[in-house]
């Protein structure tokens, strides 16, 4: 039985179709179209109560049972705990992926999420102030993650749920205008992640319907 994915092309989405095709769980998009107000739907709504996307339903949920999962650090849980993959049993090893996982969900989504609103602002004096603030964190956040990769292959040692979920933003660097090069060991982790065919394929899925 397939899961059923209710997503967009965005950072967020691309989460979970990375996650799924990295644990090999079949899945079915359903594509919930956020420029056209589609997550506003009361059937979408129903399972997604914060109006945002990725959601998940999945028909074999726990004891058998039908469960649906929105927020997609719980989405990424939830598909750890199903599988037994990319999040670890012990407890010491899953704290480090509980850190890097929260720090994405807390930091490094809202943040370069911001600059991707200010910098689509016509008005230089209109956007000039939050850019410089939201552009500065995210240079900050980009430092943080260099250290932590500096000194291990993965956000959490191994290959985790976290890397999945910093992996959605990070895509998206050229639009909150970083230069990977200026973050050497950021840039050797997201060409060893977009080398996986796996996370390749997540990143392929149509997340959005043709123009
Ligand atoms: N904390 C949420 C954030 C989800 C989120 O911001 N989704 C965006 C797309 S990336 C969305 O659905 N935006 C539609 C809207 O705000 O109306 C999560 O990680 O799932």
């Amino acid at each position: 039985m397939t899961i059923d994915l209710y997503a967009f092309d965005t950072p967020n989405g691309r989460k979970i179709s990375v996650a799924l095709e990295e644990m090999a769980l079949p899945y079915t998009v359903h594509v919930v179209d956020i420029t056209r107000g589609e997550q506003h739907d009361p059937a979408f709504v129903a399972i997604s109560p914060n109006h945002k996307i990725p959601a998940i339903v999945d028909l074999e949920g726990p004891a058998g049972a039908p469960i649906s999962v929105f927020e997609s650090g719980a989405i990424l849980v939830y598909l750890g705990e199903k599988t037994g993959r990319f999040w670890p049993r012990d407890p010491v090893a899953r704290v480090a992926v509980l850190e890097w996982l929260m720090f994405q969900m807390g930091g490094f989504g809202p943040i370069p999420g911001q600059v991707h609103h200010f910098v689509a602002l016509k008005d230089e004096t209109e956007r000039r102030y939050g850019l410089e603030r939201f552009m500065a964190e995210t240079r900050r956040l980009y430092t943080v993650m260099d250290e932590r990769l500096a000194a291990h292959e993965f956000f959490a040692g191994e290959l985790s749920i976290a890397d999945f979920a910093i992996l959605g933003w990070a895509w998206r660097h050229e639009r909150h205008r970083i230069d990977l090069a200026d973050y050497p060991h950021v840039q050797r982790w997201y060409e060893t992640m977009m080398a996986r065919p796996a996370v390749a394929r997540g990143f392929a899925v149509a997340l959005r319907r043709p123009a």
